[in-house]
Order: C-alpha cells, then sequence, then structure tokens
C-alpha cells in the first residue's frame, strides 16, 4: 500500500488566468466540476487556491470555506489541500486567513524566490515559523513546498528546534522562472537531501510536468499536476480540463505498475491517517 502513487491536482492557482486556458476554474461551481473530475480521474489531494468569480485571488476564509464545503459536499472522501502561499504580493496575516477553516492539509512555503519579471514570492524564516506555529496549533497537516535546495536546508533546522514536525511530506516545485529548473540531477539532488522516512511529491511547472511525474513515479515518490502549474497536455495543445492531467500520469503510472491511492490511502502514506 505505501508504494502507491498519491495524485494531487492544482486545479486553480492564483496568477494562471482563463485568458491562458479557458478551464482554469474561477467560480464555486467550476471548482467544484474540476475538482470532482479530477478525483475521478485519480487524484486523492486537491491542492486549492480560491478565487472570486471574476477570477481573482483570494484567501479570504468565508470564500475557502465556500468552495471547501461545496467539494466535500460533492466529494468527501477527498484530501483538500488550501494554499497558504496565496498569491505575490499578500501579507502573511492575509495569506494565513484561511488556516481559520481549519484545512485538514495546507502548503507550508519554505523559502523566498524571484517568481519573474518584478515578483518575489516572500517567505522569510519568520514567515515559515509563523506559519508552522499556527498550522501546528491548529492541527492542520503540511507539504512543505521547496522550489530549490536551500528551502529543504531551512526546514531541516527548523525541525532541529521542533517547529517542524509530524509527519515530513515535501513538494518539490521545480521550473518556475527565478527558482531551480527540474531536470534529472535537480530531482535527484532534492530527493537525496531529504530527511528519513520524509515523503515527497514533485510539481514540475510548465514543460516540466510530465518528465519530473515520470522521474518521480519511477523513484517511489508523488505528484502533483494541474492547471496551477502548466496549461499544456502536450506540447502547444491546451489541456481540455485539470482531469485530463490527472488521466496522463495515471497512464505513466501504469507504465511502472505504481497503483493509484485513494483519498483514504494517502492519508495513510501521509501519517494522517488510520491503517
Ligand atoms: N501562487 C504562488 C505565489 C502555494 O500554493 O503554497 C504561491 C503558491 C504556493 O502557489
Ligand atoms: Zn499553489
Amino acid at each position: 500500500m505505501k508504494d502507491k502513487l498519491i495524485i494531487t491536482c492544482a486545479i486553480s492557482g492564483a496568477e494562471v488566468t482563463k485568458e491562458h486556458n479557458p478551464s482554469v476554474p474561477y467560480t464555486v461551481e467550476e471548482m467544484v466540476e474540476a475538482a470532482d473530475a479530477a478525483y475521478k480521474a485519480g487524484a486523492s489531494i486537491i491542492h486549492l487556491h480560491a478565487r472570486f468569480d471574476d477570477g481573482k485571488p483570494t484567501q479570504n476564509k468565508d470564500r475557502y470555506q465556500e468552495i471547501h464545503n461545496a467539494i466535500k459536499k460533492r466529494c468527501p472522501e477527498l484530501i483538500i489541500q488550501v494554499s497558504t502561499g496565496g498569491a505575490v504580493g499578500m501579507s502573511r496575516e492575509e495569506r494565513s486567513d484561511v488556516l481559520n477553516i481549519k484545512p485538514e492539509m495546507a502548503t507550508l512555503d519554505c523559502g523566498t524566490l524571484n517568481f519573474g519579471g518584478d515578483e518575489i514570492f516572500v517567505n522569510t524564516e519568520n514567515d515559515i515559523i509563523y506559519f508552522a506555529n499556527k498550522m501546528n496549533e491548529l492541527n492542520v497537516r503540511y507539504e512543505m513546498e521547496c522550489f530549490e535546495k536551500g528551502h529543504i536546508d531551512t526546514t531541516i533546522r527548523l525541525i532541529k528546534k521542533s517547529i517542524i514536525k509530524g509527519h515530513l511530506h515535501y513538494s518539490f516545485v521545480l521550473g518556475v522562472n527565478g527558482g531551480m529548473t527540474g531536470e534529472e540531477r535537480d530531482f535527484i539532488f532534492l530527493k537525496e537531501s531529504l530527511p528519513v522516512n520524509a515523503t515527497y511529491s514533485v510539481a514540475g511547472i510548465g514543460r516540466y510536468e510530465f518528465s519530473l511525474a515520470e522521474l518521480s513515479i519511477k523513484h517511489g515518490g508523488h505528484v502533483r499536476v494541474g492547471l496551477e502549474d502548466n496549461i499544456y497536455i502536450e506540447k502547444g495543445v491546451l489541456a481540455k480540463s485539470n482531469a485530463e492531467l490527472v488521466e496522463k500520469v495515471v497512464q505513466i503510472a501504469r507504465k511502472y505498475n505504481r497503483e493509484i491511492a485513494t483519498p483514504k490511502e494517502a492519508r495513510i502514506i501521509l501519517g494522517m491517517g488510520e491503517e
């Protein structure tokens, strides 16, 4: 069971828009349809950024609660992992409002990086400590998003101080304009830098989405795909939906005899559920 593949689908993001791909969900109904179809295709975790109907990203707890409840009503089993990253430029207080809905899971961004052009995605050491403390208090399980090796080293320092604790689950987000690329050597370097017993997932941005997914599947890791990270199903062809991206991962997994984890199995692998 521990070998099963956890697929996370990042359905909405904060930066990608319908102008990039018309299938990016904004409204509550669109989010529910996207999450449900991704779940049916094989996703056990939905990585969620809330947006208003006009597409504006928000960390407002009421909007998250509305989307969260609507998805859970349709798919009670699904794990919803909310974003505490939000959108570039939001303050940590604004970003953490979502934690007040006490989600089952959330992201913990583990370092600052350039984000293309003049944008900087700021996660100071104190920001990371602030988010980790809040999630520990509220019993929210975290996935540690690392965009480069220094971010993993930061987590190791915070683990030693017992600020980061519990099951250690990482997400390598590779290929951001300003972060580490998603070449095989990058992936191997990061994977080999993890603490023992940690689990990891990879999120390849843009053209790295499926090559990294395949590498992770081959090495026993987990995978995140979705329109937040990549809008194409193949070079130059827009994905019709988030579900289509998940289906492609399921096909790759078959090649390597990796069975797909249900949400219940994902909870066990991530130390969030009973066997
Ligand atoms: N939108 C990015 C600035 C996360 O979800 O925690 C941050 C992000 C990370 O997407
Ligand atoms: Zn995100």
